[in-house]
């Protein structure tokens, strides 16, 4: 027998938890975790000896912000598994990160961890509105990357019912999404808009489908692309937040309010630093998301630099949850661009074009340098009717969107209309920016 849909996965006690409660919860786990890697990881070891300071130094949670950082850097020297806690024989998972230069790295996970996993990512699919009746579609990549296998798991423990349709076949996915009723759609935003452009095209209304929560995550995304998604598949869509060194997905996760994604913090602390100097920045800025880990076992990770910005917000959200919220990433430090010595991210440039009718939200960005001067180019392809139109009305029409572009930026951007589907769609995480600077 399923479990009836009040019962879905809403851990109270943990979700609500007062903030006092909390981070005492929070520092007997991170001291435990640093014990835990001071004897068992050499790497966090050594960093910890060079720098004097020893896990019982760590006596409030302030004190984190001694501690050295762990970067990308750390795990590929360690690879493939010098950064685990635990024998090999304790590890019953291993998956691995979607990096596409350099070796991969490599996290492993014991059976509490995938224990843990589920339990967080059933978490915020219930705080997106996923319930035991729902038929939950998930177009993700089953293999080393986390997506598919983390929802797939939180989905099952929520009693839903599952469609391990994994990504590709575009044409397959709509028709198993009509044919078996699927209400809850799991992939990355941009392979969300592919699929309402499949469905308009084969003249299928997206509305008529069973569809009904969209949750998404994997990859930097705009409130713009939100409600263009939301327009045209006639889902709420959801933001969920993770990354595969400190778990994959179920880091954090929106609820219906979608006011930001609430970090589970009984599992994970989290802090906001100046990537530029590493200092540990007041509430309410803006900045790069540094991650530790406190309950894992196989891969503990301590002051993760994730390189994503955002900015964390503490109040208590009105669904009763206590754990603080990141805003939706402006995307990561590395894909910043600097364009005549102003920094711009790709998400600022998608809110501007989404906001521009005619525009379709189809986008790529070339970065070029002629001598010394960097220079950026965006392509957007734009409906049939401003494609074929007269050259007088398209030049205005170019005109119109690099004004704004550059009252949005600070700085200006040359704009290419390029035909309906010209720019290469991704099953996965879009690739926005191509950089001929290297
Ligand atoms: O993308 C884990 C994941 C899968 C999360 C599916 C959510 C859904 P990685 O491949 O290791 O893991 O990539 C992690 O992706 O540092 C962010 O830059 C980006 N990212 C993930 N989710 C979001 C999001 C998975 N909701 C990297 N918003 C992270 C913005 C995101 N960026």
């Amino acid at each position: 027998m399923k479990q009836s849909a009040t019962t879905a996965i809403w851990d109270r006690d943990n979700e609500c938890m007062p903030r006092e409660q909390l981070e005492t919860l929070q520092l007997q786990r991170l001291q435990q975790t640093l014990e835990r890697v001071n004897v068992h990881v050499p790497c966090y070891k050594s960093k910890f000896s060079a720098l004097q300071i020893s896990p019982s130094d760590v006596k409030t949670l302030e004190d984190l912000a001694k501690l050295p950082f762990t970067t990308k850097e750390d795990l590929r020297l360690n690879y493939p598994y010098g950064m685990f806690a635990v024998p090999m024989r304790d590890v019953v998972r291993i998956h691995s990160s979607s990096g596409t230069t350099g070796k991969p790295t490599v996290v492993g996970y014991t059976r509490n961890d995938l224990n843990t996993w589920t339990q967080l990512a059933a978490r915020f699919m219930t705080a997106a509105g996923v319930t035991p009746d729902d038929i939950v579609h998930i177009a993700f990549g089953y293999g080393l990357f986390t997506g598919a296998f983390g929802l797939h798991y939180g989905a099952e423990e929520i009693g839903a019912s599952v469609i391990p349709m994994s990504s590709g076949n575009t044409d397959k996915q709509i028709m198993i999404m009509q044919d078996y009723l699927s209400s809850a759609l799991v992939c990355t935003p941009s392979y969300a808009l592919t699929l309402a452009d499949r469905m308009e095209k084969q003249g299928i209304d997206p509305h008529r489908l069973s569809l009904k929560v969209g949750l998404f995550g994997g990859e930097p995304w705009s409130e713009e692309m939100r409600r263009e998604i939301e327009k045209r598949l006639g889902v709420v869509a959801t933001d969920n937040y993770g990354l595969s060194e400190v778990m994959g997905p179920g880091v954090a996760g929106e609820c219906q309010h979608q006011c930001g994604m609430h970090i589970f913090e009984d599992h994970f602390i989290a802090e906001i630093i100046d990537p530029e100097t590493g200092e540990v920045l007041p509430r309410g800025s803006i900045g790069e998301l540094v991650l530790t880990s406190i309950t894992k076992e196989a891969f503990p990770i301590i002051r993760y630099r994730t390189r994503d910005i955002t900015r964390l917000e503490y109040d208590t959200c009105a669904c009763g949850r206590t754990h603080v919220r990141m805003m939706k990433t402006m995307g990561r430090s590395d894909d910043m661009l600097i364009i005549k010595g102003v920094n711009v991210f790709p998400t600022q440039i998608e809110e501007v074009l989404f906001q521009v009718e005619g525009c379709e939200p189809h986008y790529q960005l070339v970065v070029e340098r002629t001598g010394t001067m960097d220079t950026l180019e965006v392509q957007v392809e734009v409906n049939e009717r401003i494609f074929f139109d007269e050259m007088k009305k398209q030049r205005a029409f170019v005109d119109k969107l690099e004004k704004r572009l550059l009252s949005t930026l600070g700085v200006g951007a040359r704009v290419k209309l390029v035909e309906p589907s010209t720019i290469t769609r991704h099953e996965g995480k879009a690739k926005r920016v191509i950089d001929k600077r290297q």
